[in-house]
């Protein structure tokens, strides 16, 4: 049994009602299954077997019929052990999970495979969403994978180039909207409640975060069948941290692991509201009126599932914290000439986010940390400028040698 169910007032909805908020009270909806006949299926499972990836989780996914699946191959991503990393930073133990490894090159793509997948149950034509770029090109190539129409709207002129050659590349019609990307959120909410038949994809659509959760499943198998103490991750509208802790809550209800991490947010100092309420004790975020942040990817100020999120911090009894720009691009070029991994400003904000506490002793050097880097760094090459210019000489070994400092060889006579 499937049900959408209201996170303030329970209020249940069937699983294929079209809709996005509680009919009764407005609020978010989450998907919630009966646990015991899940655990049951799981005992008869071969679950275990299948590779990693978010269908390896299918048994606890809300799809049934998986002849319908759209898929590229999305989960799997590598859980490397940072040794270089977390010297530097002053850990014995860090992982990054590296999500940019996913099919466009971010983690939307778990959330997609399942929302898409459940636009065909749903018999949609046409799916939508509004995006500060990542969004629009996974649902974009999972639109094209299932011959649906695909329109994204976008904040005009603020979005990391790849990102928009991704979505166009894929044939998704884009709309830049003079605004910013909590303008065109609105807008999408409301076409999508005037026109039935155009299904939205956002982090509201409960669905996809119930593929976005397998990344949580993932990381407790790479584990060895263990939670990690510590998990930081960046927020933007906040869908992903929600997603996740239901994930280690789901793994912890069937007895999968027996401990529970505890989540740590982090947002650009900019675009922080979720920061400033925790900071502040409040159970309300107040929106941030014009966000601002190299970070385009998490550049919002009113997240959407804000609610949600205060609920993962609180009950992991986790923290939020805030990072610069400058600190967020520090972090971003460490992490790739110390561990080769590139990621993109908003990914990094998580490592820059560990850094800081570590630094302000909020953080035991034992523990087992997690940092989710959420998109590849190849999408932003605007912020590349930082990472300096290539040198120049003549096609000679002379040259190179003398620009290099590199010595000849002795030369070694034939005795
Ligand atoms: C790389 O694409 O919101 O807190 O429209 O692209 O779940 O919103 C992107 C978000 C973190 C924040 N890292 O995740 C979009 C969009 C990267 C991102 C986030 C995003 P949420």
């Amino acid at each position: 049994m499937i049900r959408q169910v209201c996170i303030n007032c329970g209020e249940e909805h069937e699983a294929d009602e079209i809709v996005y908020f509680c009919r009764r009270c407005g609020d978010l909806l989450e998907i919630e299954y009966d646990y015991e006949e899940m655990a049951e299926r799981l005992e008869r499972s071969d679950w275990r077997s299948l590779p990693l990836s978010v269908w390896r989780y299918r048994d606890f996914l809300p799809i049934r019929d998986l002849s319908k699946v759209v898929s590229l191959n999305e989960g799997g991503t590598g859980l490397h052990l940072c040794s270089r990393l977390a010297k530097v930073i002053g850990l014995k133990r860090v992982y990054v999970k590296n999500e940019g490894e996913n099919p466009t090159g971010s983690f939307k793509d778990r959330g997609m495979t399942v929302g898409v997948t459940k636009a065909l149950e749903l018999n949609m034509k046409t799916v939508i969403c509004a995006s500060t770029g990542n969004t629009s090109a996974s649902l974009a190539a999972y639109a094209a994978k299932a011959g649906l129409r695909c329109i994204v709207l976008v904040p005009s002129g603020k979005i990391a180039y790849g990102k928009l050659v991704q979505a166009l590349a894929y044939g998704a019609e884009i709309v830049q909207v003079r605004g910013n990307f909590d303008q065109a959120l609105r807008t999408v909410i409301e076409l999508s409640e005037r026109h039935g038949e155009v299904y939205l994809l956002n982090s509201i659509n409960p669905y996809r975060l119930e593929g976005q959760k397998s990344l949580a499943y993932e990381v407790c198998d790479q584990l060895g069948g263990r939670a990690p103490d510590r998990v930081v991750l960046p927020v933007g509208n906040a869908g992903n941290i929600s997603a996740l802790w239901k994930g280690f809550t789901e793994f912890y209800r069937l007895g999968l692991v027996d401990s529970l991490p505890r989540m740590v947010g982090v947002q650009a100092e900019g675009a922080s509201p979720i920061a400033q309420a925790i900071k502040r004790g409040s159970n309300v975020v107040t929106p941030v009126e014009s966000p601002e942040t190299v970070a385009t990817a998490i550049r919002i100020g009113a997240p959407v599932s804000w609610k949600k999120a205060l609920r993962a911090i609180r009950d992991s009894d986790g923290t939020a914290e805030t990072v610069t720009d400058e600190e967020i691009l520090e972090a971003q070029s460490m992490l790739a000439r110390c561990e080769g991994l590139f990621v993109e400003p908003a990914s990094a904000s998580s490592i820059a986010g560990l850094k800081n506490m570590v630094e302000l002793g909020e953080i035991d050097r034992d523990e087992t940390v997690v940092c989710v880097a959420t998109g590849h760094g190849l999408k932003d090459p605007d912020v590349m400028r930082r990472v300096g210019k290539p040198l120049e000489a003549d096609a000679d070994v002379q040259s190179i040698e003398r620009l290099l400092g590199l010595t000849r060889p002795p030369r070694i006579e034939a005795s």
